[in-house]
């Protein structure tokens, strides 16, 4: 029976994510501290823990079929498999929702800058230089890139560049720089790629029994089961207010004629303003459970 290979980031920021939805998917894996290979214990499904860089090269190389990684590092690798082989590609399968973060153009604080037509002849320090060449390209701008595997951020108060693009989540890194933030180059989040090479038969339904697992994880991780009691007569307008729920089931209340017990699969976030609202509508015993796995 073929094995499949799932690559994931070693440690950083998006391991334990990564592997929290493969074990939330059902797979259990010979963990071993040390090994960059964990073998498979229930599914021949294994597990091959990399830095995130070389994850993409793993995928068109065929080594692993399936691996996860952030966007920004994707499409980077890619435009830069390109320059060898211009058919190279990823196809990414799932958008993962956790990872998030921005590929952005940020310049010192002081510096005068209205758009990007100002970078013409300057220097972008990045550790993106396929992403930022190509957000050039489209903007039209003449400007220099200078690679950098680290520390982009000091790039120009050491004098090295101008400007710089790099990946920002909160922007603090920025602001202890005296940087600013100003054009977004790529928005990120993790992502479930595969490999462009075919599999054989049996490899692929294990694949898509696999995406199909991920993909109930992430819905079940985005809803919520909700059970309320409601007046029989204001029903259609409790069920409006549940976010994101469908044809909700509807129970009669022992003994209670004039009220039901409503239960709904809520597939966008609950906020406590969604209750308040539901309780204004006349809804009582309120109650909002997790989901832990869903099948549609
Ligand atoms: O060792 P390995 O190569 O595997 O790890 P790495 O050091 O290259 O990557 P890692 O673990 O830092 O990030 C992995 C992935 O997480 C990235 O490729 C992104 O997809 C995603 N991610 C999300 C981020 C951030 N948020 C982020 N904030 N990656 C990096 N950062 C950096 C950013 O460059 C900045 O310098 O964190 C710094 C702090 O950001 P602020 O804005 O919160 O201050
Ligand atoms: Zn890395």
């Amino acid at each position: 029976m073929t094995r499949l290979k799932i690559a994931i980031q070693k440690s950083g920021r998006l391991s334990e994510q990564s592997l929290q939805l493969l074990e939330r998917s059902g797979l259990a894996f010979a963990k071993s501290k040390d090994k960059l290979f964990w073998y498979g214990r229930n599914l021949p499904v294994d597990l091959l823990l990399v830095r995130d860089d070389d994850i993409p090269r793993l995928l068109l190389e065929g080594v692993c079929q399936l691996g996860i990684v952030g966007e920004n590092v994707a499409q980077e690798k890619i435009l830069e498999a390109r320059e060898r082989k211009p058919a190279a590609d990823l196809e990414a399968l799932a958008r993962l929702d956790f990872g998030h973060c921005r590929l952005m153009l940020a310049v010192p604080e002081d510096m005068p800058y209205n758009a990007p037509a100002d970078l013409d002849g300057k220097r972008l320090a990045t550790s993106y230089p396929q992403l930022t060449r190509r957000w050039l390209q489209e903007q039209g701008v003449d400007a220099d890139i200078v690679t950098l595997n680290g520390a982009v951020e000091i790039a120009p108060s050491l004098g090295t560049a101008e400007a710089i693009v790099d990946l920002v989540s909160t922007g603090t890194t920025l602001r202890a720089n005296h940087l600013k933030a100003t054009d977004e180059v790529l928005s990120s989040q993790a992502a479930v790629y595969r490999s462009p090479r075919v599999l054989d038969a049996p490899a692929e339904q294990l694949l898509a029994t696999l995406l199909t697992r991920i993909e109930g994880v992430r819905r079940a991780a985005e809803s919520k089961y909700v059970m309320l009691h409601a007046p029989r007569a204001r029903l259609a307008e409790i069920s409006a207010i549940l976010p994101g729920a469908e044809s909700p089931t509807v129970l009669t209340l022992e003994g209670q004629g004039d009220k039901v017990a409503v239960h709904a699969v809520c597939t966008e976030q609950v906020f406590w303003e969604h209750l308040e609202e539901l309780k204004r509508a006349g809804a009582s015993a309120v109650l909002v459970l997790p989901v832990e796995k869903m099948l549609a």
